[in-house]
């Protein structure tokens, strides 16, 4: 269990971060520790499955791929192992696989010259980016900074790596620039069943100003990304972090009061498409993906369960 306790604090800490590849990391981590059981397996599985899902309540993604890997069958320890690896390889295949198809989908949608605003560091809108580039269009992306966390960082640095022009503003610049964006492509943490998407904080006010400006919002989301917990009339926890990534440690203890949630709510009429492995959809069409992608069942109680509090 140690090894799950250890995958479980990188993703709290975000050692490991962004939608996708936190739950490729889960599903590599069950499937890790799968390999190491000997006895108990289903109790000893879902000890571990339930740790790495009580690491980041918002990522969709999370338990959706928790619950893919979960879904293992067999009589025997050894069967059941083998079905586990077998489910894991499979979502970690998805992910893989989905991130490239929605680069190629995506890229259908950006003109030959185009100036784009990417916000956090979202590696499907970046897949749709980097498709762009390498089609010989003439791509610029203007990428904010991301507080608190400055995962803008990553992202010019990715861009400037793939030879793409990049310029780093910060957060509260973007509507001062927004009149020189073609496109504003961002990732999704979660798409709701209403077709609102949720994703780092922020990105709302960006969808605001988008729509202002008559510019193009655009959502880069794999299916595994929609919730079918929303389906079952939950709503999507936002997670709010410490303080301490937002406020230095004197204004703290003169007892100021922060908040410091990571994620916000984009509601469906600001947001022009969402581009899934599957197609590019209207955010209306959400729930027909989430009934394709996981039937009509609707969670058990057991399965929609998730613990929100992790502060650090
Ligand atoms: P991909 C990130 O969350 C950002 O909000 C980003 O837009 C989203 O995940 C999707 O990222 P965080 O982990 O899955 O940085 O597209 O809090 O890489």
């Amino acid at each position: 269990m140690e090894m799950i306790e250890e995958a479980a604090r990188k993703i709290i800490n975000m050692e490991v971060r962004g939608a996708a590849k936190i739950a490729r990391f889960a599903a590599e981590s069950l499937l890790k520790f799968a390999q190491k059981i000997d006895d108990d397996f289903d109790v000893k599985i879902k000890e571990a499955a339930d740790m790495l899902l009580n690491t980041r309540p918002t990522a969709v993604s999370l338990y959706n791929a928790i619950n893919y890997v979960m879904q293992y069958s067999g009589r025997t320890v050894e069967e059941k192992r083998e079905d586990l690896i077998k489910r894991a390889l499979e979502f970690i295949n998805w992910v893989d696989s989905a991130r490239r198809e929605i680069g190629k989908i995506g890229v259908r949608r950006i003109k030959q010259s185009a100036t784009i605003l990417t916000h956090c560091n979202s590696s499907a809108a970046l897949s749709i980016i980097k498709e762009a580039h390498e089609a010989g269009k003439d791509i610029e992306v203007f990428a904010t900074e991301s507080r608190p966390r400055y995962q803008g960082h990553i992202t010019v640095r990715e861009l400037k790596s793939e030879g793409i022009p990049v310029t780093l503003i910060v957060d509260s610049a973007v509507r001062y620039f927004m009149r020189e964006m073609d496109y504003v492509i961002v990732g999704a943490d979660a798409i709701t069943v209403n077709g609102a998407l949720i994703n780092k904080i922020g990105t709302s006010q960006i969808a605001l100003c988008a729509n202002e400006f008559k510019v193009p919002f655009m959502v880069a989301a794999e299916t595994y990304k929609f919730s079918p917990k929303t389906l079952a009339g939950e709503t999507v926890v936002i997670e709010e972090r410490s303080p301490r990534e937002v406020a230095p440690e004197d204004l703290l203890s003169a007892g100021i009061r922060v908040r410091n949630p990571a994620f916000d709510i984009t509601p469906r009429r600001y947001i022009d498409l969402i581009i899934t492995e599957i197609g590019a959809i209207p955010p209306e069409m959400a729930y027909l993906v989430i009934k394709e992608r996981f039937g009509f069942r609707l969670p058990t109680e057991e399965e929609i369960i998730v613990s929100p509090e992790h502060y650090d």
